[in-house]
């Protein structure tokens, strides 16, 4: 089994969920750039001000930032053995840059995780009223659905051969199995 994943999936699709229970099984670290950027923001850093601005409303923080962002991350020793992406690459571009980078072969298995968008709504109201995260509120949400359909969906058949589809609804535990299912073959 390859040890550099990346989970691709709509906002609220489990992918941060899954990846953890991931990066604790294999034992290679759990790289989030929502995490990372809602660090930057809460330390009001330079970038998570800039930052700021794009997710409150939903859209993504420009390409530039967050692939410096990574690469940054990734130079760090823990990654040598591998790394579960969760998050990034976003779009074609960030794709592109990340393969010029790092190398053709640094995703060598996608997941793709599959939920209803009614689902993904209530999923992130729930988390709303358990977080209080400001871009869980309906407006944001399709926004961010949105820029999800146009963005990245487009990764899938960026990544061809190396996705591997999974069903996204049921119990976490559930889904994990599904996910090390695939991860096997
Ligand atoms: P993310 O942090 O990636 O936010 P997300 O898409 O909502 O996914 P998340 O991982 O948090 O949620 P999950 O599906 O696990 O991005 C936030 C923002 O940061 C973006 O809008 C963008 O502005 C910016 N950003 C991030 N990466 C970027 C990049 N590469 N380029 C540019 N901008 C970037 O879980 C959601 C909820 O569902 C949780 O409450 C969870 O408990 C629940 N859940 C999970 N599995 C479930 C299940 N099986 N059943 C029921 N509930 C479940």
């Amino acid at each position: 089994m390859g040890r550099r994943i990346l989970f691709l999936g709509p906002p609220g699709g489990g992918k941060g969920t899954q990846a953890k229970l991931l990066n604790e099984a294999l034992g290679v670290p759990h790289i989030s750039t929502g995490d990372m950027l809602r660090e930057a923001v809460a330390s009001e850093s330079e970038l998570g001000k800039k930052a700021s601005e794009y997710m409150k409303v939903g859209d993504l923080v420009p390409d530039d930032l967050v692939v410096a962002m990574v690469e940054e991350r990734l130079a760090r020793d823990d990654a040598v053995c591998g790394y579960v992406l969760d998050g990034f690459p976003r779009n074609v571009d960030q794709a592109r840059a990340f393969s010029n980078a790092m190398g053709s072969d640094a995703i060598e298995t996608t997941i793709v995780l599959h939920v209803d968008e009614a689902q993904i709504v209530e999923r992130l109201l729930r988390r709303a009223d358990l977080e209080g995260r400001t871009d869980d509120n309906e407006a944001t949400i399709r926004r961010r659905l949105e820029v999800f359909r146009r963005e990245t969906e487009p990764l899938i058949a960026y990544y061809g051969d190396r996705v591997r589809r999974v069903d996204g609804v049921g119990s976490i535990d559930d889904i994990f199995c599904r996910v090390v299912r695939e991860l096997a073959e």
